[in-house]
C-alpha cells in the first residue's frame, strides 16, 4: 500500500463530505465557519475514522458523516485555541486565524457552530443502526467534552508556570489531544459494529497513536527559546515532552508509542494496513530516534 496515495484519496473524500455537509450560505457566520473548516489541514482524524471503518468493513457512506464530524470538532478546537484568551495565534493552516479575519466574537461563534453542527451531522447520518450511532455519538461527546479535550485544555491552562513533570504532561495530553484521536478510531469501528475485543485493540492503538502524535507535535514545535512570564519575568515551564525529556528522550518515547500502537493491531490482517502505515508516518515526521538512546 502506498500511504501518500491512500491519504490523498481519503483527504479528497473528506473534503467533498465537508463541502456537502456545510454548503455555502449567505451569512457571515457560515462564511467564517467554512473559512476555517475548508482551510486544508492533514485531516488525520477523519482519515482515522475511515481507516478504522475499513477494518470492520463499515459502509463508506455510513462512516463519512462521522469522519466529517470529527474534523469539525477538531477545527472548532483550533479556532478557540487560537483566540487571544488562549494561545493568541495569528496564523493557522498557513492563513490568518479566524479571529484576525472575522473578529473575536464571530470566531467564538465559529467554534460553537462547528461543534454543534458536528453533533447534528452525526445524528442525521443514514445507514447506521440507531444503537451504533448512539454509541459513536457518546464516544465522541466523552472525548470532546470535559472528560476529554475541553478538560485537557483546562488542565493545560491551570498548569502554565508550574513544574512540568512527565506525569503532568501525559495527563494533559491524553485528554487534550489523545482523546479525540482515540475517539476517531473508535468511532469508525463502532459505526461498523466492531465486537468488544476488536474495539479494545483499536482503542489501544488510538491511545498509543495519540501519544505518539502529541510527542511528535511537541518536537516539531520546540524551539528551545525560553518563554518568559511577562509579569514576573520567570521562565515559564512548558508542558511538552521535549521540555521534560529533552529532544532525544522525546523521540525515543514517540518511537515506543508507535511500536505499542503497531503491537495492538498486529493480529488484524491486511485491512488494518492503512492504520499501521499512519502510525509509522506520524512518528517519521519527527525524524529518526537516536540509536543509542533507543536501545536503552
Ligand atoms: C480550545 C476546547 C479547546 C481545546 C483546544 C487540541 C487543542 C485543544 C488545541 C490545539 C493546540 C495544539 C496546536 C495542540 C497540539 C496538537 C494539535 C491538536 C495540533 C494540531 O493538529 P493537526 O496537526 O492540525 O492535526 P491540522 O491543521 O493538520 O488539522
Amino acid at each position: 500500500m502506498h500511504l501518500e496515495t491512500y491519504l490523498a484519496a481519503q483527504r479528497r473524500r473528506v473534503e467533498r463530505g465537508l463541502e456537502t455537509l456545510l454548503p455555502p450560505a449567505r451569512t457571515r457566520l457560515r462564511e467564517a465557519m467554512r473559512y476555517s473548516l475548508l482551510a486544508g489541514g492533514k485531516r488525520l482524524r477523519p482519515i482515522l475514522v475511515l481507516a478504522a471503518g475499513e477494518v470492520v468493513r463499515a459502509p463508506f457512506r455510513a462512516v463519512l458523516p462521522f469522519a466529517c464530524a470529527l474534523e469539525m470538532i477538531h477545527t472548532y478546537s483550533l479556532v478557540h485555541d487560537d483566540l487571544p484568551a488562549m494561545d493568541d495565534d495569528a496564523v493557522r493552516r498557513g492563513r490568518p486565524t479566524s479571529h484576525t479575519v472575522y473578529g473575536e466574537g464571530l470566531a467564538i461563534l465559529v467554534g460553537d457552530g462547528l461543534l454543534t453542527e458536528a453533533f447534528r451531522v452525526m445524528a442525521e447520518a443514514r445507514g447506521v443502526a440507531p444503537a451504533r450511532a448512539r454509541a459513536a455519538i457518546l464516544a465522541v461527546a466523552r472525548a470532546a467534552g470535559e472528560l476529554g479535550m475541553v478538560g485537557g485544555q483546562a488542565l493545560d491552562l491551570a498548569a502554565q508556570g508550574g513544574a512540568a513533570t512527565l506525569a503532568r504532561v501525559r495527563a494533559i495530553h491524553r485528554r487534550k489531544t489523545g482523546a479525540l484521536i482515540t475517539a476517531s478510531v473508535r468511532t469508525g469501528a463502532i459505526v461498523g459494529g466492531a465486537r468488544p475485543a476488536l474495539l479494545r485493540r483499536l482503542t489501544a492503538y488510538g491511545e498509543h497513536l495519540g501519544l505518539a502524535f502529541q510527542i511528535v507535535d511537541d518536537i516539531l514545535d520546540s524551539t528551545d527559546v525560553p518563554v518568559f512570564d511577562g509579569r514576573t519575568d520567570r521562565v515559564l515551564a512548558k508542558a511538552t515532552y521535549p521540555a521534560v525529556l529533552g529532544p532525544a528522550g522525546a523521540r525515543v518515547h514517540a518511537a515506543r508509542a508507535r511500536d505499542a500502537a503497531l503491537r495492538a493491531i498486529a493480529p488484524l490482517g491486511p485491512a488494518a494496513e492503512p492504520l499501521r502505515a499512519i502510525a509509522v508516518h506520524v512518528v517519521a515526521r519527527a525524524g529518526p530516534a537516536p540509536v543509542a538512546a533507543a536501545a536503552s
